[in-house]
């Protein structure tokens, strides 16, 4: 009887009042009262509630198994949907085991460390769930506002012979006998991709850093959201293009997510101008104001959180862009400005750096005593400095860390809470 049904989802369900259906997912609750018993059935799509009456009533069941029902839809006052599914037949497709923890409670009531070891039923919470619903339309909005601006995406070596980005924090890795390293980032590549004459291109991908750091806001493999433009006259367009995207990106999750945003308790906020500060003002007013001295060319972590404030409290901006950064603390392929600085910037979210970029060098024989400048063997970098012999347009970009900004949007302490399955230096697993 009715094997010939297909599966009906739990949002259809509503538009099949009086019709037998079939319906598959996972139990999330089982209540039994006398001679009726109620399944609440979740799928990708929403929750349904399922109801067990005279024989079937008091089934047992673990919750989490994979079931199928087949029943009627009726209607009824008794749940958000409007309907509910009479149980006509149940069967359990796939047990479940004993949980570690309970996952269907509202809150789940168990620590970092347990949730990613058992991601796989973290996930299943529809809380957890919602970070990466967000984390997804982020990138999807993120794709579709370049591709609506003429940006080509590529897709660049994740195996590379240097690292892109001066410094260490390189994992090594053996190529067939060479030594070669998982990509810091896409830098040199996408700024080789721009010279190769496509000008506007993006990348979205997954970088590795060896950084030995344990702290809430690093991971050793994350997803950067990079682009790279041609003909750019002034870095402060790159600061322009940045508000923009991420003003898009953020209504398509208001558009996209209003359930998973109402779940998650999360207001999105609204973005004007940005205010931008230069680098040698925010630390005169971490100095002045908060009694902080920064180290030298940069802002740590608290100084980051205190111009947040600053900023929040003086324009009502939850973002700045810090610019001006001094040589020694940019990259090589930084492009200066006048003394000692660089044309470049910082994004900062809520206190927390979610964004690198600037204008590069174009010009080869600059860039070549820029890496030399920083100490840099040039002929383990030849490959990409030739590019610059062949005629290449100022150019520029920028790249934003999609863990950091979901972490932050989300008001997630743990930027790992934003990786499905997070690597750091003590995570290789799940
Ligand atoms: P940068 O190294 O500053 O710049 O990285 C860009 C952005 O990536 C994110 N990020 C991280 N997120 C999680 N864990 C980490 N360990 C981590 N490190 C960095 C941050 C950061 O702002 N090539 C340049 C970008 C450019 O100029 O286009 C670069 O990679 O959000």
């Amino acid at each position: 009887m009715h094997t010939n049904l297909k599966r009906t989802l739990t949002k259809e369900c509503i538009n099949k009042v009086g019709e037998m259906v079939k319906v598959q997912g996972w139990v999330k609750k089982i209540r039994h009262l006398g001679n009726i018993s109620f399944i609440v059935l979740r799928e990708r799509t929403g929750e349904l509630q399922c109801v067990l009456e005279g024989k079937l009533a008091g089934v047992i069941i673990e919750t989490e198994s994979v079931i199928e029902v087949i029943g009627k839809i009726v209607p009824t006052n008794n749940t958000v949907l409007g309907v509910e599914l009479l149980i006509k037949s149940v069967k359990v497709i796939n047990k479940n085991d004993l949980l570690p923890f309970e996952v269907n409670k509202k809150e789940v009531n168990t620590g970092l460390e347990n949730l990613l070891n058992h991601r796989v039923l973290s996930l299943r919470h529809e809380k957890i769930a919602s970070i990466f619903k967000i984390k997804a339309t982020l990138e999807e909005a993120f794709r579709e506002y370049l591709i609506n601006m003429d940006f080509i995406r590529i897709f660049t070596p994740k195996i590379v012979s240097q690292g892109a980005e001066g410094g260490a924090n390189v994992f090594n890795l053996n190529y067939f006998g060479k030594d070669a390293f998982l990509a810091q980032s896409p830098q040199f590549y996408k700024q080789m991709m721009v010279a190769s004459g496509l000008e506007y291109v993006f990348e979205i991908g997954p970088v590795f850093r060896a950084e030995e750091h344990n702290s809430s806001r690093h991971l050793n493999e994350y997803i950067s959201l990079d682009l790279e433009m041609a003909f750019i006259e002034e870095y402060e367009e790159l600061m322009e293009l940045e508000t923009q995207v991420i003003k898009f990106m953020f209504e398509k999750v208001k558009e996209k997510n209003e359930n998973e945003l109402k779940l998650l308790n999360i207001e999105m906020p609204t973005i004007t101008n940005i205010p931008k500060l230069k680098l040698h003002e925010a630390r005169e007013i971490l100095k002045n104001r908060f009694k902080k001295e920064m180290p030298e060319g940069d802002l740590n972590t608290e100084g980051e959180k205190l111009i947040a404030t600053y900023i929040k409290e003086t324009t009502g901006s939850e973002f700045v862009f810090i610019t001006e950064y001094p040589k020694e603390n940019r990259p090589m392929y930084a492009m200066p400005a006048e003394n000692g600085l660089t044309k470049s910037f910082d994004l900062l979210f809520r206190g927390l750096e979610i964004t690198s970029g600037g204008q590069r060098i174009h010009e080869y024989e600059m860039l070549v005593e820029s890496f030399r400048e920083k100490g840099l063997n040039v002929e383990n970098f030849q490959n990409y400095l030739n590019t610059f012999k062949y005629g290449v347009p100022p150019h520029g970009g920028f790249a934003i860390g999609l863990e950091r900004l979901t972490a932050k949007l989300l008001g997630l302490t743990n930027v790992r809470e934003a990786s499905a399955f997070p690597r750091d230096i003590n995570r290789l697993t799940p």
